[in-house]
């Protein structure tokens, strides 16, 4: 095990492509972009991948740092890689849905299956213990969907939030072909109201609000939904639940007043500061008010709000807006990275246990099932990323 206490940083210009870089720690590798600098959440990380490989040895995981697949920064990914990724979701968006039409009136592809899954499945899926553990499998379903049904070979990639603190002119969004698209236009939007004392009670508008008009999704068609959204003058939605056929454009306000608030700084404090699992979660979610902080909205909701928009900035139907697998799959990181600093504790702690009248026992063996978008799972496998099926993969 010592060896895997140090890092060896085999920094060499190996890679395939300029500008990508090959590292090393101990006997994994890892091939990153090397314009950018580790952030203090991504040194974290590195320093992690030890007490991970301890844990594994420990547990007798089939599922090793070696063996897992990688999920990466957007950044990280190459040009081709981003370009299969992009591919693969415009695939899903032309494939037919598993959903019925009498369910769900509105769906158009396959791709509105997830989005109905989500506007549908909300108790399952956001019931406070549910929160953490449903979107990582909601996630992976995704993944699998595109691995599966279209072909992809790659896996989810995350966003680095450090990496979007000025969102419109980074790689993530700033329009061009390989990116996940560009900013909506100017339009009349007066922000988004945050639950604080003045003047924190509003995340400003950035300047966008209308139509995407650059990049691969600026001609996506956007049909379920609105349903809680933060935007004035859309469409109305035919159904009160929101699932009923309302064609329209992909909306967004890249925020930078938003991604100020997932700034490095605020990861990690949130995976560093709050060892009690409800505390983590209410963090997580930006509550109590946190005083002295300019950007106070918590990780969750400022994620959200880097994109925005509709359907982006809809508790509901956000996943209708591509971007949303990368920012929740950026927020499993950080519940992972939080997770594996005490695993023995950590790892099957379940939020807000507290406030249900079920034992930490009973909520493992909760079920979370995503109906069209996957088969019934148990809270406790849910919870281990690198233990049981049907997980195996790491961030990187
Ligand atoms: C798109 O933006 C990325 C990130 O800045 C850059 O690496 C890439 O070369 C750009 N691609 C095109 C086609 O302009
Ligand atoms: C992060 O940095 C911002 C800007 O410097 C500051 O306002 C905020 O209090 C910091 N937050 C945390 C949680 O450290
Ligand atoms: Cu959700």
């Amino acid at each position: 095990m010592g060896s895997l206490r140090t890092l060896v940083l085999l920094a060499s210009l190996l890679g395939a492509e300029a500008g990508n870089i090959k590292k090393r720690f101990s006997t994994l590798d890892v091939w990153r972009n090397g314009d950018f600098e580790r952030d203090i959440v991504d040194q974290l990380a590195d320093e992690t991948f030890p007490k991970i490989a301890e844990w594994v040895e420990k547990t007798g995981s089939k599922c090793t740092l070696e063996n897992a697949v990688q999920r990466k920064e957007w950044a990280d990914l190459t040009i081709d890689e981003r370009t299969d990724y992009i591919s693969a979701v415009q695939c899903l968006m032309k494939l037919p849905p598993k959903a019925q039409t009498a369910d769900v009136p509105g769906i158009l592809n396959r791709y509105d299956d997830f989005v109905a899954t989500h506007v549908l499945g909300i108790p399952v899926l956001h019931a406070p213990t549910n929160l953490f553990a449903s979107h990582r499998y909601y996630i992976w379903a995704y993944e699998k969907a595109l691995r599966d049904e279209c072909g992809y070979k790659g896996y989810q990639p995350y966003m680095n939030y450090q990496r979007l603190q000025d969102p419109i002119n980074s790689a993530l969004f700033n329009g061009n072909e390989t990116s996940m698209g560009g900013n909506g236009a100017a339009a009349t939007y007066g922000g988004v109201f945050m639950p604080y004392p003045a003047p924190y009670n509003r995340i400003p508008a950035a300047g966008g609000g209308g139509c995407v008009t650059e990049g691969p999704f600026k001609d996506m068609v956007v049909s379920l939904g609105p349903f809680g959204t933060v935007l004035q003058g859309l469409p109305r939605n035919p159904q009160s639940n929101g699932l009923g056929s309302n064609p329209r454009c992909l909306r967004r306000d890249l925020n930078k007043y938003s991604a100020y608030g997932a700034s490095a700084n605020h990861s990690y404090s949130l995976v560093m500061d709050y060892p009690d699992v409800d505390a983590f979660y209410n963090r997580y979610l930006g509550s109590p008010f946190l005083r002295g902080d300019e950007y106070p909205w918590g990780l969750h909701s400022a994620g959200h709000y880097i994109t925005g928009g509709d359907p982006g900035g809809d508790f509901y139907a956000s996943p209708g807006d591509p971007t949303f697998w990368m920012h929740h799959a950026s927020l499993d990181r950080l519940w992972w990275l939080w997770q594996m600093q005490e695993p023995e504790t950590r790892l099957q702690a379940i939020p807000m246990v507290s406030t249900t009248r079920m034992t930490m026992e009973d909520a493992q063996k909760t079920v979370v099932d995503l109906k069209w978008s996957g088969e019934p799972r148990t809270l406790g496998e849910l919870n281990d990323m690198m233990g049981s099926a049907p997980f195996c993969y790491i961030y990187v």
